[in-house]
């Protein structure tokens, strides 16, 4: 979707020390480097490549829109645990216009938003948080006078590149809720996709892990494009997996031990979320693997012992209820376990195809397994209802 030859500012990136521009030691800096490289999926040795684009590359020109949403999307960008990631997110793009961050404010900050898309005509990125209303000519949430509809289209226009980032931007989110007596939202809230009528890369969730935006925008700089995208626009790398799949409370799924009442045993002792309503088996994204905040991959909902909402997910965050079961994708090994697609040499030996054929297998296995520990459970726990067992008492089942 973009020439990124056309991307970038023609000014040339500070040259200034690194350490000077991001107050870090060079050390951090690498460190940080390494942990963007992984988490795009590059092989060992490219955070080099990493760090000498985000030292040297031209920074693109990134005017940011805010329309329908809470600004959370920015806000987890800035209010990461650790300064780096803020400070770093902030000097990969060359920041020319955003609501919530510039000083300037009425007539001046527009004319500030005409003066650079006239400025990076054809070479900007264009960057939008929020979702846009359609209802009453979308007259909701004007900025200036005009209504999102109308920013969108004339910013659109100029930009090399767009990014919606958070779940509103990318499908609508929490505004394009429906109430079950409404047969749309209050505003008829879509994302920018849908106003557009082309495809956009998407960085969804409420809020999308910052992380997940510094690596989209890290890969731009380092390959001259933005990453590959599935048919949603989400970057690959960071939601080609289900969450489920990369689950630390996995093995408890499978084993059927499932926490039934939020502080009963299973729940204290760490037990699968899927009886509350986890939507990770239809979620895809990374938190179980990046974690939020700078502080540990165990900082995010399900490690805190809340299900996943699916806040990320088109049709199931903010469109099934919070504690609903969540509909299995597909059952799948967890990623820790060795995989069935990786070359050997030249083709796949007899080796590998009797692992896929014995896989295979063990995937009906899996689903048999699965089936009888889902049912033992309700079984159980009905059977202690009848009893009269305390709750927490139904959630010592299947140890
Ligand atoms: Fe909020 Fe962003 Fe949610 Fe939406 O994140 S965190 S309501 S995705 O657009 O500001
Ligand atoms: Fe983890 Fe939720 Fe899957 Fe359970 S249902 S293994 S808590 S993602
Ligand atoms: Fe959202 Fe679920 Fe991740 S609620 S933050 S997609 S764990």
């Amino acid at each position: 979707m973009t020439n990124s030859n056309e991307i970038f500012d023609t000014e040339r990136a500070s040259l200034v020390s690194l350490e000077r521009r991001l107050g870090i030691p060079r050390r951090e800096f690498l460190k940080l480097c390494s942990a963007i490289a992984a988490s795009l999926g590059l092989p060992v040795g490219a955070e080099a490549a990493v760090a000498k684009a985000v030292e040297t590359a031209q920074r693109p020109a990134v005017i940011w829109l805010h329309f329908q949403e809470c600004t959370g999307c920015t806000e987890t960008l800035l209010r990461a645990e650790h300064p780096t990631l803020e400070k770093l997110i902030l000097d990969v793009i060359s920041l020319e216009y955003h609501e919530t961050l510039m000083a300037a404010a009425g007539k001046q900050a527009e004319d500030a938003r005409y003066a650079a898309m006239r400025k990076y005509k054809g070479k900007y990125l264009l960057v939008v948080e929020g979702a846009v209303p359609t209802h009453d000519n979308g007259i909701y949430c004007k900025v200036g006078g005009k209504t999102p509809q109308q920013m969108l289209a004339e910013c659109a226009a100029g930009a090399a590149g767009i990014i919606a980032i958070g779940s509103c931007a990318s499908w609508g989110g929490m505004p394009s809720t429906v109430s079950p007596l409404a047969t749309s939202s209050p505003t008829g809230s879509v994302g920018i996709g849908q106003i557009l009528g082309k495809p956009v890369v998407t960085i969804p969730g409420c809020p999308p892990n910052p992380y997940n935006f510094l690596s989209t925008v890290v890969h731009l700089l380092t390959f001259n494009r933005l990453p590959e995208v599935d048919s949603l626009g989400r970057p690959r790398f960071a939601y080609g997996r289900l969450i489920h799949e990369n689950c630390e409370r996995r093995a408890h799924f499978d084993a059927g031990r499932f926490a039934l009442e939020f502080g009963d045993a299973g729940h204290r002792k760490g037990y699968c979320l899927y009886k509350l309503g986890c939507k990770g088996p239809e979620t895809y994204n990374n938190c179980p693997t990046i974690g939020f905040g700078g502080v540990g991959e165990d900082n995010w909902p399900v490690g805190c012992g809340h299900p996943c909402i699916g806040c990320s997910e088109q049709g199931v965050g903010f469109q099934t209820g919070v504690y609903e079961l969540s509909k299995l994708r597909y059952i799948h090994p967890p990623v820790g376990y060795p995989g069935i697609h990786e070359r050997q040499g030249k083709g796949a030996s007899l080796g590998a195809l009797a692992v896929v054929a014995a896989v295979g297998g063990a995937g009906i296995g899996a689903g048999a397994t699965l089936a009888r520990n889902l049912g033992r459970a309700h079984a159980q726990q009905q059977a202690d209802e009848a009893a009269g067992k305390a709750p927490q008492d139904a959630g010592k089942d299947g140890e």
